[in-house]
């Protein structure tokens, strides 16, 4: 059946038709936040360690393009031990040159949906976090790892390069030396190293990756809309822009923000004492 799968089939209002096999989603039920939902979508190829073919990668495109209006956070696992252990390197061979940028291209399109998509994405990182694995976890917004988690470039070893947008945002979390050292040694970082590099935002124990992710997705649930969309679209623009054209991006943002009726509902709980403070870390 898997050879048969047709993204374009998937129906906006059923989201789990069409999909294939390896790609399972959860509509969770209405946040304390009302009207929001988070979707949990679980990449399923836990016997190929979650590699990433054609179409597991067309199914997640599917997902992130019919996304219902009521989502307002995703998390994102891998079914089993790991998260991902990269590209389906069963499907490299077939590829010449053309084919080859072509598939490149289409992860980078693909990946620029989700993290340039609707709504914040968030990936629970556990066993193997491997080349196209760890790109995709790299699309995503923000990163909880179980400290099962382990790091690795061996695109260097397999005689191949990043392909799914790597390049540009590995270094731009790690650094371009890190990066270069993973992927001209073949070094692997654990769970703790990754922490430290900024590779993952939170750090947890084994099986306690999905709870955290859902808690940290119902915040973003309860966040402006608004807010949500800046955070997403314009910080990443601005952060890469020139300071002069940055400042005049963030003006023009904020006064956006501001100026939504959310915000001044919400500055007003403040000021009337019905909205919570902020908290000193646990
Ligand atoms: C795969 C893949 C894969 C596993 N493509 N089939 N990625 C890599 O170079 C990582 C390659 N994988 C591994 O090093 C290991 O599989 C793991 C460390 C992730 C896990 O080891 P283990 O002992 O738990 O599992 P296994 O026995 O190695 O694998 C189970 C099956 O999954 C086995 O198939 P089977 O038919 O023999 O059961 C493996 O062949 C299969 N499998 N990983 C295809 N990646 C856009 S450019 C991105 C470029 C890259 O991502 S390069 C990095 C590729």
């Amino acid at each position: 059946m898997q050879d048969s799968y047709d993204p374009t089939s998937a129906p906006l209002t059923d989201l789990a038709a069409g999909l294939p096999p390896s790609v399972k989603v959860v509509l969770l039920p209405e946040q304390s936040a009302p009207g929001t939902q988070i979707l949990v979508i679980t990449l399923a190829r836990a016997h190929k360690r979650n590699a990433l073919d054609d179409i597991t990668v067309l199914g997640l495109a599917a997902v992130f393009e019919a996304l219902p209006t009521t989502v307002r956070a995703v998390v994102l696992e891998g079914e089993g031990e790991h998260f991902s252990a990269g590209l389906d390197l069963s499907e490299l061979s077939e590829r010449d040159i053309a084919a080859g940028i072509a598939h490149s291209r289409l992860w980078h399109r693909i990946f620029e949906n989700i993290q340039f998509g609707q709504v914040p994405v968030i990936a629970v990182l556990k066993g193997a976090v491997i080349g196209g694995g760890l790109e995709l976890a790299c699309a995503a917004h923000i990163r909880v790892a179980e400290t099962s988690a382990y790091y690795a470039l061996p695109e260097g070893q397999r005689g191949i390069f990043v392909g799914g947008g790597g390049s540009v945002r590995l270094p731009r979390l790690i650094g371009v030396s890190r990066m270069t050292d993973m992927m001209l040694t073949g070094r692997t970082h654990d769970a703790e190293s990754g922490q430290a590099m900024g590779l993952s935002h939170y750090l947890v124990d084994v099986g306690k990756g999905r709870d955290k992710a859902l808690q940290l997705a119902g915040k973003v649930c309860a966040n402006a809309p608004m807010t949500n969309f800046a955070v997403m679209h314009a910080l990443p623009r601005i952060a890469e822009s020139d300071p002069a054209a940055g400042y005049l991006t963030e003006s023009l943002m904020a006064a956006i923000a501001q100026g939504d009726e959310e915000a001044k509902r919400r500055i007003r709980d403040f000021l009337a004492k019905r909205a919570p403070k902020v908290r000193m870390p646990e």
